[in-house]
């Protein structure tokens, strides 16, 4: 059975064809009405902290090993959020909003039982290709999160292989000024289900977590057709500083339950999430994702595709008329709340560790500037 709405079905075979003669960046592609999110990327850096409690009770481990343990129990909660939730919410895959060059979007995650508030800054740092920098704070448990996002797509045997490009850095502040850092990669995404006109993602091969105390979480994803014949599965084996040897291993469902070689519960992600807390479109400025789009949105939303695609036209067209008026100046687009570093440091030297492929990576580093957000 297809999901493509029979006047639609045309468009939606010659976009298939535009991908697979194309590999690059499918953000330009036009894709046919039934397939569009009326939602921006810049919105995904969210999907980090959807189980606030999670996030949180990383500074509460005991030790480095236990940190190790915490953030690979947080950061496989944050997959089924990442990677299912416009399935469960949308109906199927879709295609992203694509933000435009300085596109902000803030929130935060209020401090209930004791966790502390979470706050969230993400800026769109590059339109062509599509690049998305954000910044996660706990500031009350000492925890932050920044990174980039950007993807390198290719077509292959019917299905969208996404390579994902940038990386994290978790950072837990310790009392008596110490720090760990954990580095983060992202796995490699296939887009499956594009005949039928219902995308959806699973993961492939291998991402991992780096401590900078040396704990190393390699975790291995696999799909449908391996081991078990479900899909989403994730392997994590944990091994101490220097050591081949897993201490810790884990397996199970990423968008489910997982345990650890005992059989005691890992993750659990049954249960409902949080999503991030907004300011209406009435406060926010014009920087800002919802407003920027909200008549874009509200035509995809309301089935009205002549409104979305003249709005967005606009939305295109000042942007033009920015970049022209840049050229004609001599200036260039100022980042607002990140610098950019052409190799950063830290990914070098945990990335040595387990020899991160490639050796070095660019970042957007924050530049603490946020916006004041409401807090309890
Ligand atoms: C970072 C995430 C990322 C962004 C999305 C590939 C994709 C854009 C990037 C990698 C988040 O932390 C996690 C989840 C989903 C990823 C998206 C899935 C997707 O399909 C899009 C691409 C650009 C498309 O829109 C392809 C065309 C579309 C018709 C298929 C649904």
């Amino acid at each position: 059975a297809s999901a493509v709405p029979a006047s639609q079905k045309g468009s939606w075979a010659s976009f298939l064809k535009s991908i697979a003669a194309f590999s690059g960046d499918l953000s330009s592609l036009t894709a046919p009405p039934f397939i569009l999110s009326p939602i921006s990327l810049t919105e995904f850096p969210a999907y980090w902290c959807e189980r606030p409690e999670l996030f949180a009770a990383i500074a509460d481990a005991k030790n480095e090993e236990d940190r190790s343990i915490a953030v690979l129990r947080w950061f496989i909660s944050t997959l089924k959020g990442q990677y299912t939730s416009r399935n469960e919410k949308l109906g199927s895959e879709k295609k992203p909003l694509n933000p435009v060059l300085g596109e902000l979007f803030y929130g935060y995650w209020p401090d209930i039982k004791g966790r502390g508030q979470t706050n969230l800054v993400v800026e769109q740092v590059s339109h062509h290709p599509p690049i998305t920098a954000y910044w996660i704070e706990n500031a009350s448990k000492g925890i932050t999160l920044q990174g980039h996002n950007a993807q390198k797509t290719s077509f292959s045997g019917g299905s969208i292989i996404v390579k994902q490009i940038g990386h994290a850095v978790l950072t837990v502040n310790l009392p008596e000024g110490k720090k760990e850092q954990f580095l983060i990669t992202l796995p490699r995404l296939r887009i499956d289900g594009l005949w039928y006109g219902s995308p959806y993602v699973e993961l492939s091969e291998t991402s991992y977590i780096q401590s900078s105390t040396g704990w190393l979480s390699t975790i291995e994803y696999k799909g449908k057709g391996y081991f078990s014949g479900k899909s989403h599965q994730f392997k994590a084996v944990l091994t101490p500083p220097g050591s081949n040897n897993a201490k810790h291993t884990y397996e199970g469902l990423w968008h489910e339950k997982s345990k650890d070689s005992r059989g005691a519960p890992f993750t659990d992600v049954t249960g409902p999430k949080e999503e991030v807390t907004v300011a209406s479109v009435e406060q926010q400025n014009e920087w800002e994702s919802r407003r920027l789009w909200q008549h874009v949105a509200r035509g995809i939303r309301e089935g009205d595709f002549e409104v979305a695609s003249r709005e967005k036209s606009k939305i295109e067209n000042d942007q033009r008329q920015r970049r022209r008026d840049e050229v004609a100046a001599g200036t260039k687009w100022e980042l607002k709340h990140f610098d950019y570093i052409d190799s950063d440091p830290l990914y070098e030297e945990l990335g040595r560790l387990f020899k991160a492929v490639p050796p070095t990576e660019d970042a957007y580093v924050y530049k603490q500037n946020g916006p004041t957000l409401p807090s309890a």
